[in-house]
């Protein structure tokens, strides 16, 4: 890994907007000269009824005997607070989520950050910056102290904190990385979850070898560091300094606009969204974009207030779950599918990387959102006037992106789930455009998926292809533009399935068996025939093989496909040589068809298993079918994939034939009362 100096230290993007000031003495608060009440006005993190009190829970204690203050540098007082290691503190795919009751747990939240602390170089952070934002999700207050005090305890030099806690996550990685208090797309309140994220070295998530180091350290943490300052005002922005530490509250909206602006042609957008023929919508979901909408849409670009929905950030989401794919968004869905709906609509998520774009009565999977901005950069966005470097997807993303690639004659890498990958190759100006078919979309100008981005591109694309329509012609539509793509590229159908909260044990035991299977398997075999063997035993416990076998009912009739390989996915990171592997199970067929499993790194409680399914159609005749109905052969075949071990753990009995699992099918539907996957895209 490259050098990590002035990783945490304040450049670019904020710069122009943060004042160095003056030293001064012991917590004196000067409010800033920018007008940073402009955007976000008024923005409430609720004092609901859920709200506790700050001083019952979330105070450090100490575990075992008192605190002892050790040292007074520069006029703070450290105290050094004896705690025990926590199990479980491991980070999954972006960040440490869990129920929030367990981060409300004596030291929990404490102990992860000093480890984290603990596993840095001091010279990354003694007298550095640190940025801090959030999503505004219940407990982020009594969080964003409990991490400034650390932070100061640890040496910090300096903390930027979104006005009220609230900065998404691409604006913390513009400003270079730092803490984003978020469970991302899981939902929030007393019920609900809580996470952190940590990004680092120009402001990608943190790499595995960090955030393993920060592990091991939870497993042996003895002492957490902590300042004695009082509790931060992160109501109004200004600095507050407490001898040579001080914390900055900032307009988290500013900086990132002018970074869009940068990006792309503003003017172009406005015109658009001033089009009497072209109507806008964007569901903030109650999520940390309801700060950035406004300003960003309605202020600068034109669009009406009323095309915002849900534009308030809110503790519990509006008790929604803001994750932006057809289920969780259903009611800016049902608006865009009703008659006379709006012609453009997104939905963004928690803390603002994804995004969800849709046009008229019409959903753009993200696998083609990526590869269609790609495919449209150059013309269509002014930061990739010279062409994009290179293109990356993760690997269960469908291959849409690798055709446009091969078509520009790009670079292009396939990597493992989460952004954390694409940073080497960004660093290494080997990448500009990638996305995951998780509603994540993004490019070199940060270093995370980036929500406001994706809609920008996306309204970028739309205005570029109508800038010399008349008023009266017809526009060319979000579903003109992905049919067109089709029609060049092919269309490759895609669907993610996801089972949440199976029983961890019996979802690991799956994938062990899977793994099994495609190591056994060899190239030119033939699937679509239903492989029962009678010698199979089960091994495991998993809600899935219920639902599978409920769902194999109704789709007995496969494709006849010829397996081009089989093989559990490993990355050898091209830039660092790292090697991440075991990272999805993968059967790929020689038409382009493939069926991906894997288990979810974000979840909180259990194990969510997610199933990917791909099959490209080059004939356009075909290209309109719906995914599921176009997917239906393969579908069918994953189901009959996963349940070959599966169907005998209930009834420890084989079956020859179909009617015989088709008996045990009811029982195991009565027995779950589940049918179908929690979510589907
Ligand atoms: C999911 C997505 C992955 C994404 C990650 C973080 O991970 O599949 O593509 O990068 O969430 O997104 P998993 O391990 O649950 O499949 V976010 O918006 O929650 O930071
Ligand atoms: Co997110």
């Amino acid at each position: 890994m490259a050098s990590c100096c002035n990783s945490l230290k304040l450049e670019g993007m904020f710069s122009s907007a943060f004042r160095s000031s003056k030293r001064s003495s012991n917590a004196i608060w000067i409010p800033s000269s920018s007008s940073c009440n402009l955007y976000i006005h008024g923005f409430p993190l609720k004092n609901n009824s859920f709200s506790v009190s700050h001083s019952r829970s979330f105070t450090i204690k100490a575990s075992s005997s008192s605190s002892t203050a050790i040292v007074e540098p520069e006029g703070i007082k450290i105290t050094s607070v004896p705690t025990k290691p926590i199990e479980g503190q491991k980070t999954g795919t972006s960040g440490l989520r869990k129920k929030v009751k367990v981060f409300m747990e004596e030291n929990y939240l404490s102990n992860w950050i000093q480890s984290l602390f603990n596993s840095l170089p001091p010279e990354d952070y003694k007298n550095g910056v640190l940025v801090l934002g959030g999503d505004g999700r219940y407990f982020n207050r009594e969080a964003s102290q409990i991490i400034i005090k650390i932070a100061a305890g640890n040496g910090v030099g300096k903390i930027l904190v979104g006005r009220d806690g609230i900065m998404s996550t691409p604006a913390v990685s513009a400003a270079n990385g730092g803490f984003i208090m978020s469970a991302s797309h899981n939902p929030g309140g007393p019920e609900y979850d809580w996470g952190i994220k940590f990004n680092y070295n120009s402001g990608q998530p943190a790499p595995e070898s960090i955030t393993d180091k920060i592990y091991g350290n939870t497993l042996s943490i003895s002492e957490i560091k902590m300042a004695e300052i009082p509790d931060v005002d992160l109501s109004r922005t200004g600095v507050t300094k407490y001898g040579s530490f001080t914390v900055e509250v900032v307009d988290p909206v500013s900086d990132y606009l002018e970074l869009m602006e940068s990006v792309f042609d503003f003017r172009l957008i406005k015109s658009l969204l001033a089009r009497s023929d072209f109507r806008f919508a964007f569901d903030a979901m109650h999520a940390v974009t309801g700060a950035y909408a406004k300003p960003i849409f309605v202020d600068k670009l034109g669009a009406s207030p009323d095309s915002i929905s849900n534009g308030v950030p809110l503790e519990d989401f509006g008790h929604g779950h803001p994750d932006p794919n057809l289920t969780y968004a259903k009611d800016l869905v049902n608006t865009m599918y009703s008659e006379n709906g709006p012609d453009f609509g997104a939905a963004s998520d928690g803390d603002g990387d994804r995004n969800m774009i849709l046009g008229k009565k019409f959903f753009v999977t993200p696998s083609d959102s990526v590869a269609i901005i790609a495919a449209n950069a150059q013309e269509a966005i002014p930061y990739f006037q010279g062409g994009p470097k290179g293109l990356a997807r993760s690997m269960p993303t469908s291959g849409a992106l690798d055709r446009v690639a091969e078509k520009l004659g790009l670079k292009f890498f396939e990597v493992p789930t989460g952004w954390k990958f694409f940073g080497n190759l960004m660093d290494a100006g080997k990448l500009s455009i990638c996305g995951e078919e998780s509603f994540g979309t993004g490019s070199d100008h940060i270093r995370e998926k980036d929500g406001i981005w994706a809609v920008l591109a996306w309204l970028s694309i739309i205005a570029h292809r109508n800038k010399d329509k008349k008023p009266g012609e017809k526009l060319v539509s979000v579903s003109d533009v992905v049919k067109q793509h089709w029609a060049t590229y092919g269309r490759n159908f895609f669907s993610r399935y996801d089972y949440e909260e199976c029983a961890s044990e019996g979802a690991n035991k799956m994938i062990d068996y899977l793994r099994g299977l495609a190591s056994k398997s060899k190239a030119g075999e033939k699937y679509g025939k239903f492989p029962i063997n009678p010698s199979t035993r089960c091994i495991g416990n998993c809600h899935l093989c219920i639902l599978l076998l409920f769902d194999c009912l109704k789709f007995l009739i496969v494709g006849n496909y010829v397996l081009q390989c089989a093989d559990d996915f490993s990355y050898t990171d091209p830039v660092d040589g790292s090697v991440a592997s075991k990272q999805g199970v993968r059967f790929v067929f020689t038409d382009g068809s493939r069926i991906i499993f894997r288990l979810s790194g974000t979840g909180s409680a259990g194990a969510t298993v997610r199933v990917y399914i791909e099959q490209f159609e080059p004939d356009a005749s075909k290209q309109d079918m719906d995914a599921q109905v176009a997917l239906k052969p393969l579908i069918g075949m994953l189901v009959i994939i996963s349940t070959i071990y599966s169907f005998r753990q209930f009834t420890n009995k084989s079956y020859g034939c179909i009617s015989d699992l088709a008996l045990s099918v009811s029982k195991l539907k009565d027995f779950t009362g589940r049918e179908k996957p929690t979510v589907i895209t």
